[in-house]
């Protein structure tokens, strides 16, 4: 069943003319990109031409996706806006709060007792305000919008970083922070700086142990973690064609990791296929009728230079499987070179464990591959060597693997099948032995490797693979296994190699499920209630933040000066911490607990200018909080990376951090601190950064002449009573401003309604 149609048809019926309206406007062709950005605008009629990386520009997305680790806040938000129903189609995924261990069943079971509040919660503000609910053991929320909502040509918004998959479906889709959701459920525009654009030209095919996931892992290899900050990926050529959707969706999905604010592919057939197996032949009906607007013009794709800001070839003929790690996603080695760069570096190659599926890698068509290696353990007398785990994206990929035989064949080799959620991509994994914090290694098919990541341990070395080559490697052992060309010693002492992995794009007796797991909200919800008990540890409701004071900022002390790679895990933990999503001021225990401080290189210890005295940061700012004093926290590049997760922007300003001040900041982030009335600035001169001493005391100055495009000037008072004015910079439009001086964006919201 297809849902939300008449959006479907709105949106395609309004496009040949926008579409031509923009190409008149820029004079030249466009890629698929303009065309849905430019049919998504606010304004109607198009009538302004945007400048790429400069102008901020409102825009109508079609749809809002939740997942409940970030949709908590966002509701939170959102019934504040005192709206009585979302204005746009919106859903909530439970996917986030189930931990692994035994297996699906049981960890379910235990999720649904331990986070029966938080369930009830969403289900019932769901319920409320007319939003679909997608129950714990459904899937992962962007398989499930891939499956059942994503479009080719559409826009939506989701508060997770990884909206970007359904970018595999054609759409334009993006990672926001909570409060950016509740603007759009609430009916308000949505804003974005409009982006530049990079081409990825995919020529030859795919073929033996190469997958989709090795295009990003390379692609990610070049642009680096920040590499697409800003931009949007569009990919083209006859590779892209030969690519099944789900294949598009894994590298779209893990654009996210190289900053992009997301990635998309032209309508073709994969896409028709895909939509018509998922029950949603009028979708691909519609879309066949607008198929030249669902593309990027024939002159881009033939001379991409004129068009992108940046284009990048890659063969497929001749690309390697990669494995990138690790500690970080963008560390790529094919894996010819693996047993070379594992000796220089002191990597452990012995593999611990594979884990395959997550939301980016967990399609029929990857778990087929999977398995068809599987199958060759039995087949060729091996025995897998590590142990194998599989998190299956939905319930419906779930039910058809196991309707398939794939499971049996994953039992054979000792496989565990966790629940259909996010389980040890984010944490949620009761790994044995992980507190010993031994040296290891671990290969997985999902997308973030940061460490202490999966299990906790900041010894564990993880890398990502395709899934075809984690079960390799995990049958192997060894991370410089090379299926390509190594072989290996079976049980009768023989030597064998695996063939290269084969599998179906779609499963030939169609998808199934018992029950997707889908809760459809009451017509008319006025009469649902909502409660939030006072004494909650989970769940609390929201005050409103104190709007600016109107003055300079004078006497802030410096929390923490950050070291290197700040990622919002960093920032604000997942894992354990997960289940204080909905209480800020429980979860607030966590701020920056992972960032090293410069001065003694140690994590979660920082001095407390008051006393003298080093302690946890949460502590330290607590202190600070209570004696009435703001501080800084300051950073490195690309600070703020990988999540969406607007805790990370929530906690510092419920604790009394005025700003945060880097080098450089990953897009989500940055918008999340500025939403919650934070000031988020840059170093004009990167090298100030060296300036900040661990005593000083710091006065932001300029903000009554808070304007757009104009620098601040931050004073450091040395201990020494030397100091240092340096130059900071900031991005705030004027919208942005306001949302600083009302303290918050859902202030101004609020007032709205009041
Ligand atoms: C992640 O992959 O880090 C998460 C958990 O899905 C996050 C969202 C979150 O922190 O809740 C994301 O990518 O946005
Ligand atoms: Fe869940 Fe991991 Fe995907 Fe994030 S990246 S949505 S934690 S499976």
């Amino acid at each position: 069943m297809a849902f939300d149609l008449d959006l479907i048809q709105n949106v395609y019926a309004r496009m040949p003319e926008r579409v031509k309206a923009a190409r008149q406007l820029l004079g030249r062709p466009l890629t698929l990109t303009e065309k849905i950005l430019y049919n998504h605008l606010w304004e109607n009629p198009v009538g302004t031409a945007y400048q790429r990386g400069n102008d901020y520009v409102d825009f109508a997305p079609d749809r809002v996706a939740m997942q409940d680790a970030t949709a908590q806040m966002a509701l939170l938000q959102f019934m504040q806006a005192g709206r009585p129903k979302v204005a746009v189609p919106s859903t909530v995924h439970c996917d986030h709060l189930i931990t692994a261990q035994v297996g699906a069943d049981k960890d379910l079971a235990i999720a649904n007792e331990e986070s029966k509040e938080v369930y009830n919660f969403l289900a019932s503000v769901s319920n409320k305000y007319g939003i679909g609910f997608w129950k714990p053991g459904a899937g992962i929320i962007h398989q499930v919008v891939l499956e059942n909502y994503a479009f080719p040509g559409g826009m939506m918004i989701g508060t997770d970083s990884h909206t970007v998959n359904a970018g595999g479906l054609g759409m334009v889709a993006i990672g926001v922070g909570g409060a950016d959701a509740c603007d759009v459920m609430a009916g308000l525009p949505w804003e974005l700086k409009w982006p530049k654009l990079i081409g990825v030209k995919l020529t030859g095919k795919l073929s033996g142990w190469a997958a989709p996931k090795d295009i990003i892992l390379k692609v990610a290899g070049i642009l680096t973690v920040k590499g697409g900050t800003g931009c949007i990926v569009e990919y083209f050529g006859e590779g892209a064609n030969a690519l099944s959707c789900t294949g598009k969706g894994t590298i779209c999905n893990m654009g996210a990791e190289i900053g992009a604010t997301t990635s998309t592919f032209g309508y073709d057939e994969s896409m028709e296929r895909y939509l018509r197996a998922t029950g949603r032949a009028e979708v691909a009906d519609l879309a066949n009728g607008i198929r030249e607007h669902l593309n990027g013009d024939a002159e881009v794709y033939a001379n991409p230079e004129q068009y992108f800001d940046q284009v990048i070839e890659i063969n497929l003929d001749e690309l390697e499987p990669h494995l990138n790690g690790p500690f970080t996603p963008d560390l790529a080695t094919p894996i010819s070179k693996m047993k070379e760069v594992a000796a220089a570096n002191g990597w452990p190659t012995k593999v611990e464990v594979g884990l395959i599926g997550s939301c980016t890698n967990s399609s029929y068509e990857d778990i087929s591959r999977a398995e068809s290696l599987a199958q060759q353990v039995a087949a060729k007398n091996l025995k897998t060597k590590a142990e194998f785990t599989i998190t299956p994206g939905s319930e419906v990929v779930r039910y058809t693997i196991e309707r398939d035989g794939f499971l049996e064949t994953f039992d054979q080799i000792g496989a565990k099948v966790f629940a259909n959620a996010c389980g040890p991509c984010i944490g949620m994994w009761n790994r044995a032995g992980a507190d010993k914090q031994e040296k290891n290694t671990i290969v997985h098919s999902f997308n973030r490797n940061f460490a202490k990541r999966a299990d906790g341990n900041p010894n564990t070395y993880a890398f990502v693979g395709s899934p075809e080559l984690v079960t390799a490697l995990a049958i192997a052992g060894d991370l410089t296994f090379n299926p390509l060309t190594d072989s290996l010693i079976n049980e009768k002492g023989e030597s064998v190699m695996l063939d290269a992995p084969t599998g179906d794009e779609l499963p030939s007796k169609g998808f199934d499920a018992e029950d997707p797991g889908y809760v459809a909200p009451a017509a008319d919800g006025s009469g649902v209630s909502v409660d939030v008990a006072p004494d909650s540890k989970r769940l609390q409701l929201l005050d409103p933040f104190q709007p600016w004071e109107g003055s300079d900022l004078h006497g802030l002390k410096l929390l923490i000066k950050a070291k290197g790679k700040c990622t919002t895990d960093h920032i604000s933990m997942a894992g354990p911490w997960l289940k204080f999503r909905g209480h800020l001021d429980n979860i607030s225990d966590n701020l920056l607990i992972g960032a090293i401080n410069f001065f003694n290189e140690k994590p979660n210890e920082v001095k407390n200018q008051l006393t003298g005295q080093y302690g946890p940061v949460p502590h330290t700012q607590r202190a600070y909080k209570a004696a009435g004093i703001g501080s800084l926290v300051v950073g490195d590049e690309n600070y703020g990376e990988g999540s969406s997760r607007e805790h990370a922007a929530m906690e510092p300003r419920h604790l009394g951090v005025r700003a945060v001040l880097v080098k450089s900041f990953a897009r989500i982030h940055e918008t999340n601190l500025k939403k919650q009335g934070m000031l988020a600035l840059t170093f004009d001169n990167k090298a100030d950064y060296d300036k900040i001493q661990e005593n000083d005391n710091i006065d932001i100055l300029g903000l009554t002449e808070f304007t757009p495009g104009k620098s601040l000037s931050l004073v450091l008072n040395h201990e020494d009573g030397s100091s240092d004015t340096i130059t900071v910079n900031h991005s705030y439009n004027e919208q942005q401003i306001e949302w600083f001086k009302a303290g918050g964006a859902l202030n101004i919201i609020r007032k709205s309604v009041a």
